[in-house]
């Protein structure tokens, strides 16, 4: 089995990982961006996570991003049926791929049982220095693919293409939670040993891997209004409260029609316990031996909605209230942040993502075309 140390530190490894980054590219290794000591909490976090580049402004982990592919990104040729995964980190990306996955598989276990999720469904920025980008290429379609870019970093012919893209998002308080204790287990971001509270200011400011949390929502937000029939914008909120139904949802989106008895038998396999001890998804049982250190806690860890309470002091709580309560709201989106919330508005409104918010002005203004709220078909 590999390792990252072998792969990064050792001169044999190094001579497929040794990238040349030139200064003015449009990838760049973070700890030279000049302007990095202007503010000393995110220089520290940048300077703590291994061989961090900027792509395009962008803030990307070092290990098993490759700068020469994301130089060519913008040229990736995307074909009409690929069906494209888009998560900020933490939002439910691996249980999303999971049930993708399934419903491509017309919910037959036997056929993904043994085959581990990150080659059934491929994440696009992540793999290894190597051929990742023939890989890619020869993927039997249709394919499954998966990123964390934000809009404005895919390739431009995802935007436009016939392929379909589903995003998820979670809410901000669950998310940071989420992905603060993914930071402490995953030696590709430096094992953070930095405080909570040091940890929500650089989420809330956007100076995390993969960059500020609300413009992540906003791009994609905007692509779904855009395009409603090709993107779906749901949340881990709406899979947590009834997975069978946002099932069904996915399932008639990418246009395969389950039964109910296969739609239940995904939602069991899909749940979090069992989810949780399947070493196909839960990062138990990977090619590289030392992405993760799970001694402290697990990637698979909770699976809860309300988890940030146990977290967040009345002030933050506070602050992620004022600074993204409003700011989603003008894009259609209430969040929830427990699952009796979460639970009440699934059962009166049929959905907690509004469908039905459609429309951008000439000035790029969201106009809410909506009268009667919420919409549970597509
Ligand atoms: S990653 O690293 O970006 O791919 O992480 P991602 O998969 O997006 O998010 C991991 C969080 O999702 C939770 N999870 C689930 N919750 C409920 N049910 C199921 N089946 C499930 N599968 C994954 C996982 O536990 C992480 O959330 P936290 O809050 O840390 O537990």
């Amino acid at each position: 089995m590999i390792s990252l140390k072998f792969l990064y530190n050792n001169p044999l490894g190094k001579l497929f990982t040794n990238d040349k980054i030139s200064k003015n590219s449009v990838v760049i290794l973070a700890e030279t961006d000049p302007d990095l000591d202007s503010d000393q909490q995110r220089a520290q976090y940048v300077r703590s996570i291994p061989k961090a580049l900027l792509f395009k402004n962008l803030l990307l982990q070092g290990y098993l991003v490759n700068p020469k592919f994301l130089k060519k990104i913008d040229n990736f040729q995307i074909k009409s049926d690929d069906l494209w995964l888009a998560t900020y980190p933490k939002s439910g990306t691996t249980w999303t791929e999971e049930i993708i996955s399934l419903i491509y598989n017309n919910g037959d276990i036997d056929k993904v049982k043994d085959k581990l999720l990150a080659t059934r469904v491929v994440h696009f920025e992540v793999g290894p220095p190597l051929g990742h980008s023939r890989w890619l290429k020869k993927l039997k379609s249709p394919r499954l693919l998966a990123t964390h870019l934000p809009v404005t970093h895919i390739p431009s012919q995802l935007k436009q293409s016939k392929c379909k893209i589903i995003y998820v998002m979670r809410n901000p308080k669950d998310n940071a939670v989420s992905y603060y204790h993914h930071h402490r287990i995953s030696t590709y971001l430096g094992n953070y040993r930095g405080p909570w509270n040091t940890f929500v200011d650089l989420f809330a400011n956007g100076h995390l891997a993969h960059g500020d949390w609300f413009e992540h929502i906003k791009g994609y937000r905007q692509l779904s209004i855009q395009y409603p029939n090709r993107v779906l914008f749901i949340s881990y909120e709406e899979l947590k409260t009834d997975l069978p139904k946002m099932i069904e949802l996915i399932a008639n989106f990418v246009e395969r029609k389950l039964s109910q008895e296969v739609i239940d038998r995904i939602a069991k396999h899909c749940s979090f316990d069992e989810m949780k001890t399947n070493n196909m998804v839960n990062r138990e049982k990977i090619p590289i031996k030392d992405l993760f250190d799970m001694t402290e806690s697990k990637f698979m860890r909770k699976g809860i909605i309300g988890d940030w309470k146990t977290h967040f002091s009345t002030q933050q709580s506070k602050q992620f209230d004022d600074k993204y309560n409003d700011k989603l709201n003008e894009l259609g989106l209430t969040v929830c942040y427990d699952s009796e919330d979460a639970y009440h508005r699934m059962q009166t409104n049929g959905r907690i993502i509004n469908k039905n918010f459609q429309s951008f002005d000439d000035n790029q203004n969201i106009t809410d075309n909506s009268d009667s709220g919420y919409d549970i078909s597509l």
